[in-house]
C-alpha cells in the first residue's frame, strides 16, 4: 500500500509584487520540497486585505503570483493550488478560532507591533487577527510541515498553540504542524537598511529586488546596495550589507559561505556585487519569461486554480465540520 505523504501548507499575499526574499526564503524551498511532500501552495488574497488595496492591483498580483508559483517550478499536477478567498473555509474558521485566541497573545506579535507602529491610527482588526486567519489555514489541512522564513516562526508557534488549545478544549481535532526553516535564504534583508528584512510593501524600490525587475534593474540595484569601508567579503555580523549579498549569492549558487569568502578574498567589493547581480538575473530570466507566457493566456491560470480550489474546498470543509460538530453547532 502506497504510504501516505506528509502535508505541507504554504502561502504568499498578494500585497506587493514579490521579493527576491519571498523566491529565496519560500518559492524556491517549495520547488525541492513537493518532491517530497503533498503540497497545498495558495495565493493568501484574504491576508493581503489586512491593509488596504487597490482592487486592480490585488486581481493582476493574485494571478501574477501564481504565474511565478508555477514558472518557478512547482507543478500544478502534482500540487493542490488555489486562491485563498476561493476557499470559504478560511474566513469560516478564522472565526471559530479568534473565539479561541486572546488578545494578549495576538498583541505580542512582533509583525503586528512593526507595522501597527507604522499605521498609526487606522490599524484595522484585521491586522491585528492575522495571526490567527494563518493558524486556520493551516489547521485546515492537518499540515504536518509549514515551511516560512524566520519572520514568520513565531506566528506559527502561535498556531501551534491555538490548535493544542482547541484540540484540548474539545478533543483532538488538528494536527499540530511542525516549522520547516530553510538553511538558505531564511532572511533576506533590505538592500538599503540591511538591518531591516527585504519586504515588498516597502516605499523606496532600491531596498528590495522584485521577481519581475528587468536585468538592467536588478544589476544597478545591487551595484547600489549599501555595504561597508571594510572592503572584505566575509560573513560577519559587522558588514550586514556585504553577509546579505553573500546569503543571496549562497541561496542562487548553493555555495557555502566559505566558498564563498575564498573565491573573493582581497579583491574588494566590486567583482563580488557585479556577480551577485549577475547570479540573480541567471535566475530570474527564466522564471520572467514563462510568467509573461503564463499571463498572456489566462485559461491555463484559471483552470489551475479552479481546479485547486476544488480539492481544497473538500478537505478544508471536513475540517471545518469537525470543528463545528465539536463546538456544537446543529449540522444541517
Ligand atoms: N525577506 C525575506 N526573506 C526570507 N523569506 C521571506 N519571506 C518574505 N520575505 C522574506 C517569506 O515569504 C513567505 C510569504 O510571505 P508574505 O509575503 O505572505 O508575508 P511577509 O513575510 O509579511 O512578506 P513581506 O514581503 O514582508 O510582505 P509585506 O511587506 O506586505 O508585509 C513567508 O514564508 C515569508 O517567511
Amino acid at each position: 500500500m502506497e504510504e501516505k505523504r506528509k502535508v505541507i501548507f504554504s502561502g504568499i499575499k498578494p500585497s506587493g509584487d514579490l521579493t527576491l526574499g519571498n523566491y529565496l526564503g519560500a518559492i524556491k524551498n517549495w520547488v525541492k520540497l513537493q518532491e517530497e511532500y503533498e503540497c497545498y501552495f495558495c495565493v493568501v488574497d484574504l491576508h493581503a486585505i489586512t491593509v488596504q488595496q487597490k482592487p486592480a492591483d490585488l486581481r493582476k498580483r493574485t494571478l501574477e503570483i501564481l504565474a511565478i508559483y508555477i514558472a518557478s517550478g512547482i507543478i500544478p499536477e502534482k500540487n493542490t493550488m488555489f486562491i485563498q478567498s476561493h476557499v470559504p473555509a478560511h474566513s469560516e474558521c478564522s472565526w471559530l478560532l479568534t473565539c479561541n485566541s486572546y488578545m494578549g497573545e495576538l498583541s505580542r506579535m512582533t509583525q503586528y507591533k512593526d507595522k501597527a507602529k507604522k499605521s498609526g491610527d487606522s490599524i484595522s482588526a484585521g491586522l491585528f487577527n492575522y495571526p490567527v486567519l494563518m493558524a486556520a489555514d493551516i489547521l485546515l489541512y492537518q499540515s504536518d510541515v509549514v515551511p516560512v522564513g524566520i519572520d514568520q516562526v513565531q506566528h506559527l508557534e502561535l498556531a501551534r498553540d491555538i490548535g493544542e488549545r482547541f484540540n484540548k478544549t474539545y478533543s483532538p481535532t488538528f494536527k499540530i504542524p511542525e516549522a520547516y526553516v530553510p538553511k538558505a535564504g531564511a532572511k533576506i534583508m533590505d538592500l538599503q537598511n540591511p538591518e531591516k528584512k527585504m519586504s515588498k510593501s516597502e516605499e523606496n524600490p532600491n531596498c528590495y529586488i522584485l521577481i519581475m525587475d528587468p536585468p538592467d534593474v536588478i544589476r544597478k540595484k545591487i551595484s547600489r546596495a549599501v555595504t561597508d569601508s571594510i572592503g572584505e567579503v566575509r560573513y560577519s555580523d559587522e558588514q550586514p550589507g556585504v553577509k546579505n549579498l553573500m546569503t543571496i549569492l549562497g541561496a542562487i549558487k548553493n555555495m557555502t559561505m566559505e566558498e564563498i569568502e575564498e573565491k573573493y578574498k582581497g579583491q574588494g567589493y566590486a567583482q563580488f556585487k557585479k556577480d551577485v547581480g549577475e547570479a540573480i538575473v541567471e535566475e530570474l530570466e527564466p522564471v520572467q519569461t514563462k510568467v509573461k507566457e503564463l499571463l498572456e493566456n489566462k485559461k491555463e491560470l484559471e483552470e489551475i486554480y479552479t481546479k485547486g480550489a476544488e480539492k481544497a474546498r473538500y478537505v478544508a470543509n471536513k475540517t471545518l465540520s469537525k470543528m463545528k460538530r465539536k463546538i456544537g453547532f446543529i449540522q444541517m
